[in-house]
Formats: C-alpha cells, sequence, structure tokens
C-alpha cells in the first residue's frame, strides 16, 4: 500500500513511521508512506498557507489554491508509481475531519484488503479547515475518528494509517493475532493473563490453565459477550448472535447478576 500524507507537520509523522508494526512494515515494503508539505507549494516569500475567513469569525483556513497544487503533486506521484509498477491500482483523497463518517475497525479492513484502490493521498487539514472547494473538487471520502475536536488532521491520520497497516497481509508476521482482536468479530476483546499464577492473591481463571483448548476458547467468547453486554451494549444491538453464543450471553448475565444480586436483563 501507497500512502501519501499532505501535511504542514510532516515530522509528526516519524512517531508511527519509525517504531513497531508500521517501521517493519515499511521496511518490508508492504507500506510506502511518503510526506508532502503544503508550505512547500505556496505562492509568496512568508509560505502562507491560511487565509482569514469569509465572513469573518476566529481562525485561519487553508488556501485552496496552495491545497490543489499539493493534491495535484500527490495526484501525479501517484500516477508515476503506478506507471512504474503495474500491481498498483487506483488512488483515493482522503480528507481527516470530524464531520466525517466514522473510522471503524471494519473500514480499516476494508482499506487493508482492498486491491483495487491501494493507494491513498491522506489530506491533514490545520487550523478550521480547507476551503470547502477544493474538498469538493478533490476529496473522494471524508472520515472522522471520533466525536472531539483536535489541533488538526495530524493524529486522525496517523490512527488511520496505524489501524491500516497492521491489517495489510504479511504485516503483523502474526495474522492469527489480527482475527483475535477486539472488533474483528465485533466484540471486544476478553480478558489476558501471564505469569505468576498468583498475583496480589488473585489467582489466574482455572480454565486458562486446563490445557483444554475448546474450553478456553468457549470461556474467551463467554467473556469477550459479557464484556460487549456490560461496556458497549451498542455493539451488540447490530450482531446477530449463534444460538451457542445466546447461551453463553445468557450464562455470563445469570453468573453476573448472581455475584452482584441486581437484577440486569
Ligand atoms: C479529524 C477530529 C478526524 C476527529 C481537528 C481537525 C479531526 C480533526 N477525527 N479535528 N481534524
Amino acid at each position: 500500500m501507497d500512502i501519501q500524507v499532505i501535511s504542514i507537520f510532516p515530522e509528526m509523522f516519524l512517531a508511527i513511521t519509525e517504531h513497531g508494526v508500521i517501521a517493519r512494515a515499511i521496511k518490508q515494503g508492504v507500506l510506502n508512506v511518503s510526506l508532502l508539505n503544503p508550505r512547500d507549494f505556496a505562492n509568496d516569500k512568508h509560505s502562507t498557507v491560511d487565509g482569514r475567513p469569509y465572513g469573518g469569525g476566529p481562525g485561519m483556513v487553508m488556501m485552496p489554491d496552495v491545497m490543489a497544487s499539493v493534491i495535484e503533486a500527490a495526484l501525479e506521484n501517484a500516477q508515476q508509481r503506478k506507471q512504474a509498477d503495474d500491481k498498483l491500482g487506483k488512488t483515493k483523497v482522503v480528507y481527516l475531519s470530524p464531520q466525517g463518517q466514522c473510522f471503524t475497525h471494519s473500514a480499516a479492513k476494508n482499506f487493508a484488503e482492498n486491491d483495487e484502490c491501494d493507494s491513498l493521498i491522506l489530506l491533514a487539514g490545520r487550523y478550521e479547515g480547507v476551503d470547502e472547494r477544493v474538498l469538493q473538487r478533490y476529496v473522494d471520502e471524508e472520515w472522522s475518528v471520533g466525536d472531539y475536536v483536535l489541533s488538526g488532521g495530524e493524529l486522525p491520520a496517523m490512527i488511520m494509517i496505524d489501524a491500516i497497516a497492521r491489517l495489510l497481509p504479511s504485516s503483523l508476521g502474526n495474522v492469527e493475532s489480527a482475527e483475535q482482536d477486539s472488533f474483528s468479530n465485533g466484540l471486544l476483546d476478553c480478558p489476558h493473563y501471564t505469569r505468576p499464577e498468583q498475583f496480589n492473591g488473585e489467582p489466574v481463571p482455572q480454565v486458562l490453565l486446563s490445557g483444554d483448548h475448546q474450553a478456553i476458547e468457549t470461556w474467551r467468547l463467554k467473556q469477550s459477550l459479557g464484556r460487549t453486554w456490560l461496556r458497549r451494549p451498542d455493539l451488540l444491538e447490530n450482531k446477530a448472535l449463534t444460538a451457542e453464543e445466546i447461551r453463553l450471553l445468557d450464562e455470563f448475565k445469570l453468573e453476573f447478576n448472581g455475584c452482584n444480586g441486581s437484577e440486569f436483563e
């Protein structure tokens, strides 16, 4: 996958490109991350990228001519890379903003697995955002990473890159661990334990020491269902449970109510 990021703070991205899973994916050649700085496309000696908003009010808006130039440059790069490597597919321009659709694990999967579109241009805005006419003309998709306002689209862009990169075929080294992630089955993750067997007087759940792989898998699924029910009931509303899952969740609810004496359904 080829990702070009447009940002006036390109150094911020060293935080992800030099560490962990993403650094490995880049070294392995599974992922290429490059940066373009709108300032390099500005037309005055101060490298101005922002202007005061028409209609007045606080803040500044990223200028349409400068932003159009930097996006055009990224689109040309993508075109050239495609000519050099006929495996590369379509390019998508993505804008990060609180007005976008909610970025989820399943969206990350779609980006990682979509071979037709393996080239992304991520547009990270600053100030009050980018002139609307540029967004209208160039942006294919607008994504939000949560209902809060940040000081720019850089962290959201990094969040998207991280979530996508670890799902790229062969980047995780251990595909199984991606399949067992929270959300990969629409549920929260189960609890995890490591040595010692007793910590602060608390033992590890007996079943995990049993060596009975079937029983362990069933226990983990039940914990996942139970935690999702307790902490994120909204996730269960959109998920069709199997008969086995319904039975396990009912068991969890009974045990939960049994130990705190309340009358949750
Ligand atoms: C982008 C917030 C995506 C949440 C400020 C500029 C943002 C954001 N998701 N806040 N961009």
